[in-house]
């Protein structure tokens, strides 16, 4: 593995995670209970993937508005914990180990954890919405806001996640996993991009190829994560391995095998970055990054 990329990512997601404290409500007031379940999985680290690839593809296309991309960084990262913390509950993965600490249901309690879900889902509207200015660029942060609200939602992640949970136990054709993996990972990754792309004035087209690059990245990243699951460790992941086998989840490796789930991220990637060399402006450690994540071993 590349160290000095390793490095690189390290320096860029300690100066998101200055970003996103700058963002997190005060843990005062009755609301305390809740809003220190909602920081406290927030503050556990995790690689902070989704800003960054919002930042990075912001930056590629010219955006230069600091106010207006990092209340959209820490919105995403928000919806993304939000759904780790209701992903981890009892009545669906029930694990105790997230982010390398307790989970939050096991610290707080069930009921504190899924309103910390909530809570942070709510809140990540906030947060973008202080992206607003009252002026005219105040229509391409609506557009952004749009898709901040469609791709975490049932047309997106959450109809993925219905998909898997209710395909629990029960076979299921690789054009069903596909559906899973698209819209529960691949969903939030092409938020992620999209928003950088829109909020920097990109032409539709080039958004449009941003969202394909996106799906390609999330396949090669959950297809990796089902892999993950069973060849990597606890330590490494900051999470049980395991979980799927457990929770009898059809997964890549389950349905094609683990070979066949290598060549496969390796593929989804090298198509990824096929269509990335087409657009027309570049970032090479964006580049860098998505060709990384094909390898990464947490
Ligand atoms: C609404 C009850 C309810 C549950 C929602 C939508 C949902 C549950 C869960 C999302 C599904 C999910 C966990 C998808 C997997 C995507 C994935 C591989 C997540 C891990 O992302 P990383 O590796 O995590 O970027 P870190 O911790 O590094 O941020």
């Amino acid at each position: 593995m590349d160290n000095s990329m390793k490095d690189q990512i390290r320096q860029k997601a300690d100066r998101i995670e200055s970003i996103l404290s700058s963002f997190l409500p005060e843990e005062t007031g009755y609301q305390k209970p809740v809003i220190s379940a909602m920081n406290y999985t927030m503050n556990a680290g995790g690689k902070r993937l989704r800003p960054m690839l919002m930042e990075e593809t912001y930056l590629m296309f010219g955006g230069t508005d600091r106010d207006m991309i990092e209340p959209f960084m820490a919105a995403i990262e928000m919806i993304h914990t939000y759904s780790l913390i209701h992903d981890d509950l009892p009545a669906l993965d029930n694990d105790d180990y997230r982010r390398g600490r307790k989970t939050a249901h096991i610290v707080y309690g069930e009921a504190m954890a899924i309103l910390a879900g909530d809570g942070l889902l709510n809140y990540a509207f906030e947060t973008a919405s202080k992206a607003f200015r009252g002026d005219s660029r105040d229509s391409v942060i609506g557009r952004a806001f749009q898709v901040l609200a469609a791709k975490p939602g049932i047309y997106g992640m959450i109809g993925g996640q219905t998909a898997d949970v209710a395909d629990e136990d029960k076979d299921i054709t690789l054009d069903e996993l596909m559906f899973i993996h698209k819209n529960k990972t691949s969903a939030l990754i092409e938020c992620s991009m999209m928003i950088g792309a829109i909020l920097a004035g990109a032409d539709q087209e080039s958004i449009r190829t941003m969202e394909e690059i996106a799906e390609k990245i999330g396949l090669a990243f959950q297809i990796r994560d089902d892999i993950l699951d069973i060849t990597g460790s606890q330590e490494e992941l900051g999470k049980p391995v395991g979980s799927d086998e457990k929770n009898n989840k059809n997964t890549y490796v389950s349905i094609k095998g683990l070979d066949r789930a290598t060549e496969d991220v390796l593929r989804y990637t090298r198509e990824a970055i096929d269509l990335f060399d087409t657009l027309p402006c570049k970032n090479a450690y964006l580049r860098r990054l998505l060709l990384y994540l094909s390898g990464r071993d947490n």
